[in-house]
Order: structure tokens, then C-alpha cells, then sequence
């Protein structure tokens, strides 16, 4: 398959070209090498839970119905789907883990480096977890709350502590279905028992644990993540970034860093910006040091400090291809291993920093909270002594004509720039929504896939139909990452967007695209969901409002544990491409039909992309007729006057 049959973008289409032509193997030609892929694995119809198998089922013709242990089609998907949600929820929420434990050494003061950078948001989290804040130094509550969520992962009793963050008809809703989640550990290592050969073998059962173990992830691990990184690193505020391949420079020492924890970022930039680094890499002929991210790592860097995206997921290996990378270092989740075969091409470094993350053929240098500084001066020292090694006749970074993009979308932020320091409320948004200036709200979040071919819709484009519709957008992950690079993330977009959700735009001053951070910051959607609901007008569940959410080339685990964990918080998910229980239509149409009537939301699976738009449109037109806020209204847009007089008591 020729590289503009890949893809329209142009940058990656030389990349792709360039790669061709150097013999360099991309995700794109291990995946074309692939075809067919496995009929059975498509469908979710193979087992090889125990060693009577690997079984298949055969969904057509007269081949076995039933694996030698007699499990049919249903219960093969289900154990599928849950299994894919455990270990999404064990990813987001190991990263937690690490988050809380960095959280402990900094505030006992050995983690040196790192500091409390946003005591507001330590306060309100000590709020919500229950902990005492009067008269306890900075530090006390710190650690408190970070072993009060260390407890989370593992307490034997009750129910996570964060789900009292959601509206209270919810969280009833809930118990009543018996998904309120228990300790996250506990979710995780009960989906495995439960999938293991001999045990829950109800698809219903089934998909009933993969809703109490994606709850675990949304309120429980994506959650604790991101508010213990806002407490360490800041909450993030709107600041202006690039995202693109052209942000590496010709001149300085590029490093990249990937992965999604930003523990290891943060150290990367702090020991960047050392004088002794920038005076040492200005020895060896560069004019000084530049950080770029991959993936959801730079989303945190984005939305935290406008140090640039250089590329989403199926961008990593064109980044390298460029040439001008002294050297990549990564932590976790999303690294593909095809990287080290790309480095063989260049003098670029590659290195693994977890114990827990390592590829054969990288170099590691192992992180840990105590070392974390020293280690990371380390890393870029070694992309300094890699500078001079760097082969200019190899080197092609694209010219970018790049407008720039405003990340940074925290719900403490939407919540500011809507109501004022003094009123900041959600009020504004759901007046506007009542009002049908703006129709509603979806969210895009997760991967980029090299199944979608060139032509296909893309999140840029679908999204450019939902803004011209009036309904506004929020991004995280590499959904978030390609608008950000397709220019969509600028106050200016807003010419792009029909009339109402300009106006809206242009009173506030956010753009209609708003980049809400990484995967685990869709627990911010969460919250702004529950804000909304608790505001009032718009219902008195999350599965009243008129919202919804898509991921368009889900590729992750974790994908499916963050949209399992929206439809059981009641928000409409649709996913693009394949369905992952295609194989087993009953478990199917309860995913896509019958959950609606236990938990208020459902999955839709759409192959064909260029209509996912359309379905979440539909959905919120519903939706805004059951709230009977589809009526034509006089349009009115709010002064300060006008704010003034609003109740927002909260
Ligand atoms: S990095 S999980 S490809 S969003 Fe979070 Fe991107 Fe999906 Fe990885």
C-alpha cells in the first residue's frame, strides 16, 4: 500500500515516503503484513484461557458452536470485553498508583525536585477525601491524602471514596445495580478470576463486573491521577502550545519524551533547563535544548506548560524518522516496540526508565521518586553527547505552517472562564445549552489506529461537523493530540462554528475544541458532567444531559475501560470501526441496546466513521427533547449585567 493511501496529512505522508525510501518498516507495513487478520480474534471468538484450548467458534458455517468446555459464543466475547477493561483500568490506574506514592515522597521531602505546586486543589481534594486541613502544615495533609488514596487501591470495606463526586441519583443508581466499585485492586483481580476457564460464565455477569471494574477506573485510577498530578504539577490553565513534527529543531538537542506518566516529563524538563546542561549542550554546538512530547506524556505537558506535541500515537515512529532526535526516553503504555528497529536508522537513543517498562534493545535508566532528578540530568546529558553524532544529510523536519493551539481545558478552568474568579459556575454553559445556543457537548478521547485508511474520516474532520452544528467539543489523548495538530484548538476556530456556539465562543474567549489533557484526564469530563447536573436545568442524572462521547480509532485496552466507564456513568458512547464482541450478537445488543435501560447510556459501534458524528448529534437532539428545552427561545446573550443576577450558590 502506497503512503498516500495512508494517509492525508501531509507531514506523515512524507515521513511515510521518506521511511519507504530508507528501507525504515512502519506501523502501517506491519500492518498491511498482517492481512488478513484473524477472523476469529476480529469477532472475539477465540479462547485461550486454559491449555483444552486455543478454541474457536465458528459464528457462519458448521464448525463448533462451543469450546471443549462447553463456553459459547456470549460468554467468549464477554470474558473478552471484561478482560480488555481490567487491564485498561489497570493501566490508568497503576499510573495512579505511582502518582500517589510520588505524592507521599514529596510531601516527606525525598523526592527532591518535585514540589506541592497547586495547595487550592491539595485543599479541595482533602475536602472530598475527608481529611483535616486546619491548622496542618501543607505538607501533613499531603501525605495524608496520598496514603488515604494508596488505600483506595487495596481497602477491604466500602465502596471508592471519589464516587461521592458524582450526582447523588447516580451513585444511588449504583449501589442499586451493585457496580459501585470496591477497592481498585480488588475490581481488577476479580475480572481475571471471574475470566479465568471455570468461573462467571453469564455474559450479563459478565458485562456487569466490566461496568463495577471501569467505574473503578473513571472514579477511582484515572481520577486519583490526575488530581494528584494538578496538586504536584499544576492545574492546568489555557496557555498557547504547537503541535506538530516541525516543532523539533535544527539546531538544538531534541529530546522526546512518550508515555503517559508525567512524573518522568516533569523531571526531563526540570534537568532541561539546568544552565549546566543548556551551557554544555551550547559546547557541543547547539544552541541550547528542546523538549518535545508523544502521546498522552505530551498532553500533560501541553495542557500544563505549552511545551509542544510533536505528534499523536501513529506519529512516534515518524518522529524518529525525522532524524533530528539526540534521543527519545519513555515510560509507559503506548511505546511500540517497532521504535528500536527505527533507531537502527539514525543516532537516536532510546531509552526505558520503569522497571516495569522495558524494551529489548533500548537503553534503561532507571526513574524512581528519589533519584528522579538526578537520573533525568543523567538522560539529557546523554542527548548531548548523542548531538554531535547526529547526521545532518539524514535530518528533514517538515515546515509546518502552524497556527498554534490553546490546551489546558482543567473542569476548575471552563468552570473560571464561564462564571469569574468569584462565580465561577457552570451556570453560563447550561444556560446556553437551554437556550440552544449550544446544542450540547461531546467528548473525543483515545488512540489513532493505521487501520483507518487515507479518506477516512478522522477526529478533524468530525469534529469540524459537530462545531459548524453548535455543539462544542472536548478533547483529551490522541483524539485531543490530532485536533490539536489539525489547528482546530485556537479562540479562531470559531468562524469555523455555526452561529450560537460562536457567539458562546466569543464571549468567553475559549476555543470550540477544548484539549482537557491526557486519557486520564477524562475523569475531568466526569466531573464537569456532574457539575453540570448539579447546576441544574439540565436533568438530575449525567444520563439526562445532552452529551455524548467517541473515540474513532480505538486501538488501547484502555479505550474500552474509559468508555465502559461512561456509559455506566449514563454518558452515549460510540466507538469507530469494529465492535470487540462483534462475534457474540447477544452480549452486542445488550452493549448497544439493553444498557440503556439499566444505567441510562449504551454503546453504538459505527464502521463506517464518516456517520459517528451524526449519531452523537441525533442522541443529544433526544436528549434536549426529553428535557424539553427544544423550543424556540428568544436569543440572549448573557452580559456581566445579566450574570450578575444569576443564582449560582453552589
Ligand atoms: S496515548 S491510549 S493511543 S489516546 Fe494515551 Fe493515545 Fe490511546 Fe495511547
Amino acid at each position: 500500500m502506497e503512503p498516500k493511501e495512508r494517509t492525508t496529512d501531509d507531514v506523515a505522508l512524507e515521513l511515510l515516503k521518506r521511511m519507504k525510501e530508507g528501507g525504515i518498516e512502519s506501523i502501517y507495513d506491519r500492518h498491511q503484513a498482517q492481512q488478513p487478520q484473524c477472523g476469529f480474534g476480529q469477532l472475539a471468538l477465540c479462547c485461550r484461557h486454559c491449555n483444552w484450548g486455543p478454541c474457536n467458534i465458528d459464528p457462519f458455517g458448521k464448525g463448533p458452536k462451543r469450546g471443549v468446555c462447553g463456553a459459547d459464543a456470549n460468554t467468549f466475547a464477554a470474558r473478552h470485553f471484561l478482560r480488555m477493561a481490567a487491564a485498561g483500568t489497570a493501566s490508568h490506574s497503576d499510573h495512579a498508583r505511582a502518582a500517589a506514592y510520588l505524592l507521599v515522597s514529596v510531601a516527606r521531602g525525598k523526592a527532591p525536585g518535585y514540589q506541592i505546586k497547586d495547595v487550592d486543589k491539595l485543599m479541595m481534594v482533602a475536602q472530598w477525601l475527608g481529611v483535616k486541613t486546619e491548622g496542618r502544615k501543607t505538607n501533613e495533609i499531603a501525605e495524608e491524602i496520598g496514603n488515604t488514596l494508596l488505600g483506595e487501591f487495596g481497602k477491604p470495606h466500602g465502596t471508592l471514596l471519589f464516587l461521592k463526586r458524582a450526582p447523588e441519583t447516580r451513585q444511588k443508581l449504583w449501589q442499586k445495580l451493585g457496580i459501585a466499585p470496591r477497592a481498585i485492586d480488588r475490581e481488577i483481580a476479580e475480572s481475571m478470576h471471574r475470566t479465568s476457564m471455570g468461573t462467571d460464565q453469564d455474559y450479563r455477569n459478565l458485562v456487569k463486573q466490566a461496568m463495577r471494574v471501569s467505574l473503578a477506573d473513571g472514579w477511582g485510577g484515572c481520577m486519583i491521577a490526575t488530581e494528584i498530578q494538578d496538586i504536584l504539577f499544576g492545574t492546568p490553565k489555557p496557555v498557547l502550545g504547537k503541535a506538530n513534527l516541525g516543532v523539533l529543531k535544527k539546531d538544538e538537542v531534541n529530546i522526546l519524551v512518550h508515555g503517559h506518566e508525567p512524573q518522568l516529563s516533569e523531571a526531563i524538563v526540570i534537568a532541561a533547563s539546568d544552565p549546566s546542561l543548556v551551557k554544555a549542550a551550547q559546547a557541543v554546538g547547539a544552541k541550547g535544548i528542546s523538549i518535545a512530547g508523544i502521546c498522552c506524556t505530551a498532553n500533560e505537558l501541553l495542557v500544563r506548560h505549552g511545551i509542544p506535541l510533536a505528534g499523536h500515537m501513529t506519529m512516534q515512529e515518524m518522529a524518529l524518522a525525522t532524524g533530528a532526535v539526540e534521543l527519545m526516553v519513555v515510560d509507559v503504555q503506548c511505546v511500540i516496540q517497532g521504535l528500536t528497529e527505527v533507531v537502527k536508522h539514525f543516532h537516536t537513543k532510546l531509552v526505558t526508565t520503569l522497571s516495569k517498562g522495558k524494551i529489548y534493545g533500548a537503553e534503561h535508566v532507571e526513574i524512581t521518586d528519589e533519584t528522579a532528578l538526578e537520573q533525568a540530568k543523567k538522560i539529557v546529558w546523554m542527548a548531548i553527547d548523542n548531538y554531535p553524532n547526529r547526521n545532518a544529510a539524514k535530518v528533514f523536519i517538515p515546515q509546518v505552517k502552524d497556527g498554534g493551539v490553546v490546551a489546558g481545558f482543567s473542569h476548575e478552568t471552563i468552570k473560571y472562564m464561564l462564571g469569574g474568579r468569584y462565580r465561577a459556575s457552570y451556570r453560563p454553559l447550561n444556560d446556553n445549552i437551554m437556550n440552544g445556543r449550544i446544542r450540547g457537548v461531546v467528548g473525543i478521547a483515545g488512540c489513532t489506529s493505521p487501520k483507518v485508511a487515507a479518506g477516512q474520516q478522522c477526529y478533524a474532520s468530525m469534529v469540524k461537523e459537530l462545531i459548524a452544528n453548535d455543539f462544542l467539543v472536548v478533547g483529551t489523548g490522541c483524539a485531543a493530540g490530532e485536533c490539536a495538530t489539525g489547528g482546530l484548538m485556537i479562540p479562531e476556530y470559531k468562524d469555523a462554528c455555526g452561529k450560537g456556539l460562536k457567539e458562546v465562543c466569543e464571549a468567553v474567549g475559549i476555543p470550540p475544541v477544548l484539549h482537557a489533557g491526557a486519557c486520564v484526564d477524562n475523569s475531568r469530563i466526569l466531573i464537569a458532567c456532574s457539575e453540570m447536573v448539579k447546576e441544574g436545568g439540565l436533568g438530575n442524572d449525567i444520563s439526562d444531559l445532552p452529551v455524548a462521547g467517541a473515540c474513532l480509532e480505538w486501538m488501547s485496552e484502555k479505550a474500552i475501560a474509559i468508555g465502559q466507564y461512561f456509559v455506566a456513568s449514563g454518558i452515549f458512547v460510540v466507538f469507530g470501526m469494529n465492535s470487540p464482541v462483534s462475534g457474540a450478537p447477544d452480549v452486542l445488543k445488550l452493549l448497544t441496546k439493553e444498557l440503556e435501560e439499566e444505567v441510562g447510556a449504551r454503546w453504538a459501534f459505527e464502521t463506517d466513521l464518516k456517520k459517528v458524528g451524526r449519531l452523537m448529534m441525533d442522541h443529544i437532539e433526544k436528549k434536549r427533547d426529553a428535557l424539553g428545552i427544544n423550543v424556540a427561545k428568544e436569543r440572549k446573550l448573557y452580559d456581566m449585567e445579566d450574570r450578575r443576577k444569576l443564582d449560582v450558590s453552589i
